[in-house]
């Protein structure tokens, strides 16, 4: 095809040119979307005209779509409007929306139209959705769970909307070169984004730094300091098949014209007179300002103010638009209308904010305001990591932000008076219950406990978790507050995570079950165990698993040059590297492999299962150890690939940039899938609930929702090693105490990094955080030692296992048949009835 056949008509050549430019936004016929892209290219001009490459047909298509989704937003807002039923606001300072337009053309059930549309105007769908680039405004687990979490609310019809910040550069990128990491800048919004709608209409004042006056009156008011303005920015969130689109609404600080120096300037003082609006910008440059340097702290604490106070405004003033003409109504009825759940403690200041609004600007009471206040908010844990428990220094919190210091004080102050008078028996804890740590070196804000102590529902993220969280992390505030503690097991989306990301095992699903109802009632997947023994559903399985695998060579042969083998075992571990989910571990156990086969002789090799290895993950730019580890895979890699003697039977890779859109290729095409963090360390993981309803096995430690996972597919289909999280502080004891005696195997991986085997860079870091009195000061703090032997265990139990075909096939299918539990329809149904308190609003 050649690029005049691609015109979309107006050059007047090719097929297209018999389509007209007009726009009907709901129309559903092939011809009709063809000429609502055509009408984009020409009247909605963001390229030179009569351009029409992939790029400009993305755009075209998008805004087509989008044209749908405002339609059917309004008409979700009216009808909520009207209905005004409670609405949940889910606050996180992270979303990992990945690429939206497969996404909303599936849920909008038009994507045969579609392919069909852009077929006419000389286009691949495929090629065409390939051009858009991912929304990574987040780092992993926690952002993806907030996305995946917005579609089920918007599938289930339920009245929740999200909120969060429009950062101007997302989740940086990752090069891989001879050095290991690099990270640059991700420019998303670089052209534009065709997915959001600014509301020029919706801006609020957020005010940092100042004081606080007294008036006469004895009223408190924060008062001074610098005001930047919130502006909305709004993301349609569709339904999988229905009406309804909910709200991603996105925060971006803008400076006003006010804040613009003029005279300044026309003085020649250029960055004095544009510094408060500079000011303003860096609030959302970036997702992750470095924390290093007491400015980048003080950067980090901002956004999370910004993120509370506008998106509290934004809800009281809502609340107050739909009480308008209802008669009288009061302030203790904002808890039967408004639901807040907190994604971590990063949004722990929507707690004292909505004192400050109610007191301050609303002049209700202390008592009346921590009433609607508590029973306003929710807080969701996802870790137990110390050093993940955010802390804030007091001196800092004074300086930005005085008013709320001073309610914090006082939410501590009636916290420790509510201990002295109705538990004396738990006095001894108040030090470490306490909201602020009165550590004369470094006085901090513990912002975990303001949010136990203020919210109605804390939960967990998986049961193991939650189940940790009530014996250790907050034990002590269990036996005051016995019914405030939850479990709400993670979920992920059906539809990006199998419906969309593997049409064809999706067919095949559909085809056997009789039904497409398993989308969105995922249960309905266990009817498949009836026919895992089937041979021709095995062989249909077998031939969807194998076109992912092909789909996945090909990509990799792309992104790295590496050619894999598709009738090797696919092995897989994307995630965030940290030592704690330890991928070091994978990669001894990747080099042990190594050296056994360069000992055996041909013959014997024969006789090995051949396995790919892939690790991808993101380390974070200051975290050395991490970027060591990435190091390692690359040089381990680079070794055996070139290896002619051993590279059919061994390769390693490292896939680079993992994000949201390479996950939908890696995902679909694995057969084997690595979940071996440290018991009690992973809350809970989701993408194992990802391979896991791909039909993929998994290899992993009874931690997080491994543990759920495995009794559901059953414990016949799950390779299981590694201490468990009761046994784990014992054996950190006897490390320490030099009690462990590692096994040969381990030694003997450690030795051939040593020797130099994978090239001259510096590993003793790596390696000595293996050894005693290293590491974290800890020695061997993640048990890869004590692990290392029940791992290779396990591993060689999928070696024997993949070798006999039909039972690994039926091992995939009781996988997928297994996984139902882990839709995120169920948790967010779960949060609905259990903590919101909100019902379903569908839009007729
Ligand atoms: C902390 C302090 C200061 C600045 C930043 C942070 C910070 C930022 C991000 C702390 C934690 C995060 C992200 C955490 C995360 O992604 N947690 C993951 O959440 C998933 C969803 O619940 C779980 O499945 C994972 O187990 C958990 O690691």
């Amino acid at each position: 095809m050649t690029t005049t056949e691609k015109s979309n008509g107006a050059t007047g050549y090719g097929v297209a040119a018999k389509i007209p430019a007009s726009a009907h936004p709901m129309a559903g016929e092939p011809k009709e979307i063809a000429s609502n892209i055509n009408y984009h290219v020409r009247y909605s001009p963001h390229f030179s005209a009569f351009k029409f490459e992939p790029e400009q047909a993305y755009y075209a298509t998008a805004e087509s779509v989008r044209d749908r989704l405002v339609q059917q937003w309004n008409e979700t807002y009216l009808h909520y409007h009207k209905v005004d039923p409670k609405q949940t606001y889910y606050l996180s300072m992270e979303y990992l929306q990945g690429r939206a337009l497969t996404n909303a053309i599936g849920n909008l059930n038009i994507q045969d139209a579609y392919a069909d549309a852009l077929n006419k105007l000389g286009h691949k769908l495929e090629e065409i959705v390939e051009q858009e680039k991912d929304a990574a405004l987040g780092n992993g687990g926690l952002g993806r769970l907030a996305s995946c979490f917005l579609d089920s609310m918007a599938t289930l019809n339920l009245p929740a909307w999200g909120y969060g910040l429009r950062y101007r550069y997302g989740l940086f990128k990752q090069r891989i070169t001879k050095e290991g990491q690099e990270e640059s800048a991700d420019d998303w919004l670089e052209k534009f984004s065709p997915w959001e709608v600014v509301r020029h209409d919706v801006v609020y004042p957020v005010r940092f730094f100042g004081q606080v006056e007294v008036q006469p009156s004895g009223f408190r008011k924060w008062v001074g300091g610098e005001v930047v303005k919130a502006l909305a920015y709004d993301v349609p969130i569709p339904g999988y098949k229905t009406k309804n689109t909910i709200s991603l609404r996105l925060w971006e600080a803008k400076a006003s014209a006010e804040d613009f120096n003029l005279f300044q300037f026309n003085d020649g003082k250029y960055e004095s007179a544009a510094q408060l609006h500079s000011s303003a910008q860096q609030i959302c440059a970036v997702l992750y300002p470095g924390d290093a340097t007491e400015n980048g702290k003080l950067l980090r604490l901002k956004q999370q103010f910004f993120l509370c106070s506008a998106s509290l405004q934004d809800m009281i003033c809502t609340f107050k638009e739909r009480k308008v003409g209802k008669g009288s109504w009061k302030w203790s009825e904002f808890p039967s209308k408004v639901a807040v759940q907190l994604n971590d403690t990063h949004p722990t200041l929507a707690i004292p904010e909505l004192m400050r609004l109610l007191m301050d600007d609303e002049g209700l009471g202390w008592d009346e305001a921590w009433d609607v206040t508590t029973r306003t908010i929710a807080y969701t844990n996802h870790t137990v990591l110390p050093e993940a428990l955010e802390k804030w220094s007091q001196a800092v919190m004074w300086k930005l932000l005085p008013r709320h210091m001073e309610i914090i004080e006082e939410i501590d102050k009636r916290f420790m008076e509510m201990i002295h008078s109705t538990r004396p028996d738990l006095e001894s804890k108040l030090p470490s219950m306490r909201i602020l740590d009165k550590n004369p070196q470094k006085p901090v804000v513990r912002m975990a406990n303001l949010c136990v102590v203020s919210a109605h529902t804390v939960n967990g993220v998986a049961q193991l978790h939650s189940d940790i969280l009530k014996s250790e992390l907050f034990a002590d505030y269990v036996s005051i507050w016995p019914t405030k503690f939850q479990n709400k097991t993670n979920g992920i989306t059906p539809r990006r995570w199998l419906r969309f990301c593997s049409p064809q095992l999706s067919n095949i699903i559909t085809k056997w079950l009789k039904t497409d109802q398993w989308v969105t009632n995922l249960d309905l997947l266990t009817d498949l165990r009836k026919f895992a023994d089937k041979t021709d559903f095995q062989a249909e399985w077998e031939s969807a698993k194998m076109a992912n695998k092909q789909r996945l060579a090909q990509y990799i042969l792309k992104v790295t040059g590496v050619t894999i083998d598709p009738n090797s075992l696919f092995d897989i571990q994307v995630k965030r590297i940290h030592e704690y989910k330890r991928q070091l571990l994978n990669i001894l156990g990747a080099i042990y492999r190594y050296k056994k086969l360069k000992e055996m002789s041909p013959e014997e090799r024969k006789s090995t299962t051949s396995r790919t290895i892939m690790i991808g993950g993101k380390a974070f730019a200051t975290y050395t150890n991490a970027k060591r580890i990435v190091k390692l895979v690359c040089d381990v890699g680079a070794v055996v690939n070139n290896d002619p003697e051993v590279n059919s039977y061994l390769k390693v890779v490292f896939v680079p940039n993992y994000n949201v859109s390479v996950a939908e290729v890696l995902i679909p095409g694995s057969e084997l899938s690595q979940h071996i963090s440290t018991a009690g360390m992973e809350a809970s993981g989701t993408s194992n609930m990802k391979f896991s309803l791909n039909g993929c096995l998994i290899i992993g430690t009874l931690d997080g929702a491994n543990v759920e996972i495995r009794e559901e597919i059953g414990e016949e289909n799950f390779f299981l090693f590694g201490a468990t999280a009761d046994e784990v502080p014992q054996l950190r004891k006897d490390r320490e105490n030099g009690l462990f005696k590692p096994d040969p195997r381990f030694e003997e991986a450690k030795q051939f990094i040593r020797s130099g085997a994978f090239g001259s860079y510096d590993y003793n870091p790596l390696l000595e955080s293996l050894e005693g009195n290293s590491g974290y000061g800890r020695g061997d703090y993640f048990l890869v030692g004590h692990d290392f032997p029940s791992y290779m265990d396990a591993q060689a139990r999928v070696d024997e296992a993949y070798k006999d075909r039909k039972r690994w096939t039926k091992m995939s299918i009781l996988s997928t048949a297994g996984s139902g539990k882990f839709s995120s329809d169920r948790t967010i149904s779960q949060y609905a009835k259990e903590i919101w308190n909100i019902e379903e609003c569908r839009v007729p």
